[in-house]
């Protein structure tokens, strides 16, 4: 199916003039298309959802609609316009917000917010700052919504335990024969079980709340102003389901205060950058403080380290089932993402006490 054809299915106006592919996030394919109308460029991010990952893509879809609905009317209450602080998706002519070509791939479109930027890794602390006010302000816009009306779009996708579990069953069938390749990663898993399941135990015995997350909080899912690194909108809302606030918290901390990218193979590079870490928790903290527990405020911290031993378990089920799950670019690439994160759990395990204290000084 060519980009051009998909564009035609929602209806896009103008002259076509060409693609570039956006190689960032390792689940969807994703394109910028330009069109020419008016005698200017119209841009618009053009993706092909995975249906391996997602099995009911409409009910994603569905979700996405409404939340970006109620975002889009709580920014309007405060501002004159929402257009560059929440997604707007395109709609075919039928209204949906998403098409099936006729082999049946399920695409969906957004238009361009114009100049924005992500960052994968950053040295400047400002673009944390502003990555922690960006998914603060995303989770205190959905603190009254309705989380019933929400459909679970990847059942259990933080739930450590089950993680863990299927991590230990797929590494005692081996069927690519590579457990071999992580051994120390797998051990050291088994032996850190009940504190990557820390935040499991506390949800499972009602100490944590439950509220409206984002879930796949990478740095590079928020969109900043080119020129002011300002927080605009953020991305991929494929997983906004019912989740801990920790999870947000420590998804972005997991991916943005590494010293390294999540996949870069030279591990002495990988750790926890304390000054980036204290930049996000300044953006993100005082955003919602308010609303959260002080339960939460305590175990805020321990969100990093869960989904970084998550991370861990993830990309080593992958690699152990033969990469089946994540985009791979060369055949080790699960197994370095799975010693990258080892090292940075590593790390932050040494840390967590400084973790903690940080947090609260701002609360
Ligand atoms: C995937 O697609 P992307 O890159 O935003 C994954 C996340 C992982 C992340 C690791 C639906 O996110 O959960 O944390 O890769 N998304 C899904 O880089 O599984
Ligand atoms: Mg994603």
């Amino acid at each position: 199916m060519d980009l051009q054809s998909v564009g035609a299915l929602f209806g896009i106006e103008g002259e076509y003039k060409g693609f570039e592919q956006i190689k960032t996030g390792n689940i969807n394919q994703t394109y910028c298309v330009t069109y020419l109308r008016d005698g200017e460029d119209k841009k618009y991010i053009i993706q092909k959802v995975n249906t391996y990952v997602f099995k009911n893509p409409e009910g994603v879809m569905q979700n996405i609609e409404r939340v970006t609905e109620h975002i889009r009317a709580k920014v309007k209450e405060k501002e004159e316009t929402a257009k560059r602080k929440v997604l707007h998706f395109l709609h075919t002519p039928d209204g949906k917000n998403f098409a099936r070509d006729e082999k049946g791939g399920f695409w969906r479109g957004y238009r361009y917010i114009d100049n924005s930027i992500t960052y994968n890794l950053t040295d400047d602390l400002f673009v944390m700052v502003e990555a922690g006010k960006g998914f603060g302000a995303f989770q205190k816009h959905l603190s009254d919504f309705d989380a019933s009306c929400l459909f679970e779009s990847i059942p259990d996708f933080h739930n450590t335990k089950k993680r863990l579990e299927r991590l230990f069953e797929v590494a005692e069938k081996d069927v690519c024969n590579r457990v071999k390749d992580v051994k120390v990663e797998l051990d050291y898993l088994r032996t850190r079980y009940d504190l990557a399941c820390s935040l499991c135990t506390m949800l499972e015995n009602g100490e944590l709340p439950l509220r409206v997350t984002h879930n796949d909080t990478k740095c590079n899912n928020v969109l900043l102003d080119i020129d002011t690194n300002q927080a605009l909108a953020v991305i991929d809302l494929d997983t906004v389901m019912p989740g801990l606030t920790a999870y947000d918290f420590g998804d972005s901390i997991r991916f943005g205060a590494n010293n390294a990218i999540e996949d870069d193979p030279e591990y002495s590079k990988v750790f926890l950058d304390l000054n980036k870490y204290e930049a996000f928790v300044s953006g993100f903290i005082p955003t919602i403080k308010d609303s959260l527990t002080q339960k939460e405020l305590e175990t805020m911290h321990l969100g990093a380290y869960v989904m970084t031993a998550e991370l861990v378990a993830r990309f080593m089920t992958d690699y152990l089932e033969g990469d089946v799950y994540f985009k791979t670019d060369y055949p080790e690439h699960n197994l370095v993402r799975t010693k990258n994160q080892y090292w940075l759990a590593f790390d932050m395990e040494k840390k967590l006490d400084q973790m903690q204290k940080i947090v609260l000084k701002y609360c």
